[in-house]
């Protein structure tokens, strides 16, 4: 008899930006370029944004960003995908100096599947954190769905190009709810590259 496998397969979401050029790159050139290693490495079943030109939070911070987004069908844990993030990222020669410092490449791990990490209580310590304290504080170990999803139209307009249905499994609303209960002025400011 012949025994039926099932792979079970999530829908992972990442976030892609970049503020820095690197030697000749321009940023959306390793943007590019990472969403190209990113699909070799993670395998067919990927979707992919638009890139968008976005100012730097906090504003003045910087650079505008270059910004986009990519969903894949995985069977990777969440632990596993975040190393390949951060093997990309090196191979970018990111430097992890600054919090919300400048950078060649940030990948960020923003959902997988349903899956809420490390627990409930966890990721509300995170949600709820006071923007003072975010500047401070960073967590130690992932959380999942990434706590500032919900806050940023750099990640959540480029989202609305491959998953504007996902739902959020703790807010209970969809990308495209998330999006459009942002200012329209902060979602106006994420513009499209050419
Ligand atoms: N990432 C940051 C800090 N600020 N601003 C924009 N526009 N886009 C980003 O991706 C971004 C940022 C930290 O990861
Ligand atoms: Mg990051
Ligand atoms: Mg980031």
């Amino acid at each position: 008899m012949r025994s039926k496998v099932t792979i079970l397969r999530t829908k992972a979401i990442i976030a892609l930006g970049a503020n820095l050029p690197l030697g000749e790159m321009l940023p959306r050139d390793i943007l590019l370029a990472a969403i190209k290693e990113l699909t070799l490495l993670l395998g067919e079943l990927c979707q992919v944004s638009r890139l968008f030109q976005t100012p730097c939070f906090p504003v003045g911070a910087g650079p505008d960003y270059v910004n986009a987004a990519m969903t894949v069908e995985t069977t990777l844990s969440p632990s596993d995908l975040l190393q390949h993030l951060h093997g990309i990222e090196q191979q970018f020669s990111r430097l992890r100096e600054q919090r919300w410092g400048m950078r060649t490449l940030d990948l960020d791990l923003i959902a997988v599947g349903d899956q809420v990490l490390p627990d409930n209580a966890g990721y509300m310590y995170w949600y709820d954190l006071a923007v003072e304290q975010q500047m401070k504080e960073a967590p130690k170990e992932l959380i999942l769905p990434h706590p500032r999803l919900q806050d940023r139209a750099f990640v959540l307009v480029p989202l609305c190009d491959i998953c504007p249905d996902w739902r959020h499994p703790v807010l209970g609303k969809t990308i495209l709810e998330l999006r459009d209960a942002l200012p329209k002025s902060e979602l106006e400011a994420v513009l499209p590259v050419e």
